[in-house]
């Protein structure tokens, strides 16, 4: 099937890439020398989009470029080509609000739908980090800012009516990836369909198990209709490990394709179900020379401080800047009014940390039984022992899912996920 794409789009090569990068302002300056000099790879290691890295004799950009199709399955799954409009526009958004925490956007090319973007260098994709082993001090602080920042400011906390609805207009134009998340996490791993896999046969019969639980997949029913129905603040979208890179000293934040006005709690959930994820993973890259138990705790005290530096946070910039159109702040200025809406704040905080727990689930879930899966859980050559591992991750993430309400705070999951992996022997639910 020929895919049509629109007039002016061209798929970007390695040869081309110096021609076309020379005419775009200020780019051949940072880069140095003569074009027909500059080095192009092409490293794309995502499911969607291609991505070149370019240097010259002085700097380097990185190149990224949506394809017309779904680059994990081929030029069968047609996509549209928005998506880069979308990450173009999300850093625009949201960069002012977390400044540092993602790469330096230098253009948009609209016919072309790519990004020129700073190169980040010598990070790596956190993911990649966590399966070596490695520990990101400020992993956590980063990330708390980047989420309280980010979500914050584009919520009806700190933004007026008007400009949060014609967000919400705007990134309404994201329906497609949208939709592709609705469908790959929320309803495909819970029915038989032809995108799912996992480890098989050792979770044969725990697919199915998942696919007759009534309570799991209104869990995930639910969940759905809060994606689907909850434009809360601009988020991400997208906020897994595979989404972070870092050095031990610095944090960003990349690919915000799928962003659009959702649930705050998608986002959270997204970073703490990886970490969770990565947690159980552990196991299956321990090797005497590289014990791994201490980092698993490492992990999830990092989940842990993810999470509460993100709840001061979020409330700090509410309780010092509440300039968005709910919670009028003339109706709270005698003392009950102030106690009452302290209280308001912290069910509210409350409300979302039960949101991220479901969501976190609903992400672990669809890595082991839907369409795209995860190296910390792939990379396990031993399939009994990944069986394992993914057992005791679907173990929690129900949990997760069907009584959020059950964990009282984020240490309630770091118990948990230490309950399961002592008490999980055993392949299959
Ligand atoms: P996709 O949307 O297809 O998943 P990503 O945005 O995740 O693509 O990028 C794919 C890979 O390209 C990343 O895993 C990372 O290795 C590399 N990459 C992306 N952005 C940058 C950047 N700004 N600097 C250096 N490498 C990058
Ligand atoms: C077909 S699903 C591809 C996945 O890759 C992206 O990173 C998103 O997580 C999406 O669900
Ligand atoms: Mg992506």
């Amino acid at each position: 099937m020929a895919l049509t794409v629109p007039e002016g789009y061209r798929i970007l090569d390695e040869g081309g890439l110096p021609g076309w990068l020379a005419a775009i302002p200020n780019v051949p300056e940072r880069l140095g020398g003569d074009p027909s000099g500059w080095r192009v790879r092409e490293v794309g290691d995502g499911n969607l989009n291609l991505v070149f890295l370019v240097e010259g004799t002085r700097g380097t950009v990185c190149v990224k470029q949506a394809l017309p199709y779904l680059r994990l399955v081929g030029e069968g799954w047609p996509l549209g080509l928005q998506r880069a409009w979308f990450e173009h526009r999300h850093a625009a958004v949201v960069g002012p609000h977390v400044k540092g925490l993602i790469p330096e956007p230098l253009h948009y090319d609209e016919r072309l739908y790519a990004l020129v973007m700073e190169r980040l260098s010598p990070h790596i994709i956190l993911r990649r980090g966590l399966i070596q082993g490695v520990r990101y001090p400020h992993l956590a602080d980063h990330m708390a800012t980047f989420l309280a920042g980010s979500l914050f400011r584009t919520s009806d906390l700190a933004l007026p009516a008007k400009p949060k609805r014609l967000l919400t207009a705007e990134f309404s134009g994201n329906w497609e990836l949208c939709g592709l998340t609705e469908a790959v996490i929320f309803t495909e791993p819970y029915m038989v369909h032809p995108n799912n896999r996992w480890t098989s046969p050792q979770l044969d019969a725990t697919a199915a198990k998942v696919r007759a639980d009534s309570a799991w997949k209104l869990a995930a029913a639910r969940l759905k209709l809060k994606f689907l129905a909850s434009p809360e603040a601009l988020i991400h979208g997208d906020l897994h490990t595979g989404s972070i890179m870092v050095t031990p000293e610095d944090t960003r934040v990349i690919d915000p394709e799928f962003a659009f006005m959702g649930p705050m709690g998608f986002d959270l959930g997204a970073l703490l179900g990886n970490l969770w994820l990565n947690y159980f993973a552990q196991d299956g890259h321990a090797t005497p020379e590289s014990p791994r138990a201490d980092y698993q705790d490492w992990v999830l005290e990092t989940a842990e401080a993810v999470w509460t530096l993100f709840r001061e946070r979020f409330l700090a910039l509410w309780r010092g800047g509440a300039t968005g159109d709910a919670y009028p702040a003339a109706h709270y200025t005698d003392a009950e009014g102030v106690r009452l809406m302290e209280a308001e704040r912290q069910a509210y905080m409350d409300r979302l940390f039960a949101d991220a727990l479901g969501f976190a689930g609903a992400k672990i879930t669809r890595r082991i039984l839907g369409i795209a899966h995860n190296i910390d859980l792939e990379w396990i050559e031993d399939a009994d022992l990944r069986a394992l591992c993914e057992t005791r991750c679907l173990t929690l993430a129900r949990r997760l899912m069907v009584e959020p309400g059950a964990f009282r705070d984020v240490g309630a999951v770091s118990a948990a996920c230490r309950s399961i992996r002592a008490s999980v022997a055993r392949i299959g639910l």
